[in-house]
């Protein structure tokens, strides 16, 4: 039966899932151990979405391509035989071979179609709205506000948290109402993301993005997000890296009760173990000047760790708790941000 619903007998599925294994270091194990139909259609909505990522990160697509690409891609879900061969990009083949994606889409329930294409579209909009704003000399065009930097967010990450919540919906696996909880399912997706943003701040500039608000790093005296990893100047890039961890932070308590809402304990550890694993590298990079110079990861044994004890919505609080506790402990008293700091963490102390 389980075989049944996760398709590994189909030739397109079982590339789906090789896909999924090649594509995602974090989500493939939490994807493949969902409960039945919903492993292979996370995976579908995930190799999707990430078709949607490898368009928008390609830097050797012009706009002239990617903007009617991104925006169209959700129609190419009802297109069999589609595929895309013009990406230099390390995540290329979801594209080349899109049309396996397409089929298994076309075998997923309406219900499921209808969540994932709507993402897909929204998303796509989305992203090309941004896209849109780069030019010759900016290539990945700045984020202005912290407005801009939640919308921005909301688009590739919120807009993921709402389409899960649907899909969980969908399955009867989750109560009808969690599809609803629009904003709690945003929040999920800013908390991953900005964690995402803030960790990845070495690779992306060297890459030429960065999507750091300029609200926050110019008001430390910068002028590009490229100035940030000068060692010269350590010491405003921690206070601006440390107002990220305090927006970031913004998203937890509402992470939390978005957990308390689940009843089906496969889709409580996909959405827990992300969860405690962000937590965990906001405490891992606070104050942590080396995310200036490498990519800082948790240790190994610290995510064997979380994801033994996230199980419940009681332990992840607790595991948040402890988080904030450290980085509480970790704040500088010249910090600029130290009374709003206090102030997040105590937040999540109250809701444990
Ligand atoms: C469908 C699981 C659970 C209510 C490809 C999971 C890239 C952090 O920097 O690969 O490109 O390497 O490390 C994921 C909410 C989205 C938000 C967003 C879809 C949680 C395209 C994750 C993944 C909602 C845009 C991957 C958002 O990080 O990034 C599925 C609830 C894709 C979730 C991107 C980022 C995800 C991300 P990078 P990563
Ligand atoms: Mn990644
Ligand atoms: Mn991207
Ligand atoms: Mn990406
Ligand atoms: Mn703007
Ligand atoms: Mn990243």
């Amino acid at each position: 039966k389980e075989l049944a619903v996760t398709r590994y007998d189909q030739p397109t599925m079982k590339k789906c899932w090789e896909f999924l294994d090649l594509t995602s270091r974090s989500f493939a194990r939490v994807i493949q151990e969902l409960e039945g139909d919903l492993a292979r259609t996370v995976c579908i909505f995930y190799l999707v979405l990430r078709a949607l990522d490898t368009v928008e990160d390609d830097m050797t697509i012009p706009n002239s391509t990617k903007l009617p690409l991104l925006k169209s891609l959700h129609e190419k879900l009802y297109e069999p035989g589609w595929t895309f061969h013009e990406s230099k990009e390390k995540d290329k083949i979801v594209l080349e071979q899109f049309d396996a994606i397409q089929y298994e889409f076309s075998e997923l329930k309406p219900e499921y179609q209808a969540v994932i294409a709507d993402i897909c579209k929204k998303m796509g909009a989305g992203m090309a709205d941004f896209a849109a704003l780069a030019t010759p000399a900016q290539p990945v065009a700045e984020v202005d506000s912290i407005s801009d930097y939640d919308l921005y967010c909301h688009y590739v990450a919120g807009l993921v948290g709402e389409g899960l919540s649907g899909l969980f919906a969908a399955s009867g696996k989750e109560r009808s109402f969690i599809a609803d909880q629009l904003t709690l399912s945003n929040s999920m997706g800013l908390l991953l993301q900005k964690t995402n943003i803030y960790r990845d701040i070495h690779e992306d500039v060297i890459e030429g993005r960065g999507f750091w608000p300029k609200a926050i790093w110019a008001k430390y005296g910068f002028n590009s997000m490229k100035e940030l990893i000068d060692p010269a100047r350590e010491k405003e890039a921690m206070w601006a890296a440390s107002e990220m961890v305090l927006d970031a932070l913004r998203h937890t308590t509402d992470a939390l009760d978005y957990m308390t809402l689940l009843k089906c304990q496969s889709v409580f550890n996909f959405v827990a173990i992300p969860a405690v694993m962000a937590i965990a590298t906001l405490e891992r990079t606070f104050m942590n000047p080396k995310i200036l110079r490498e990519n800082v990861k948790i240790r190994k044994g610290e995510t064997v760790r979380l994801i033994l004890k996230a199980t419940n919505p009681r332990d992840v609080a607790y595991i948040f708790r402890d988080y904030a506790r450290l980085i509480h402990k970790k704040v500088d008293k010249e910090d600029p941000n130290l009374l709003k700091l206090s102030i997040a963490c105590g937040k999540i102390e109250q809701w444990a």
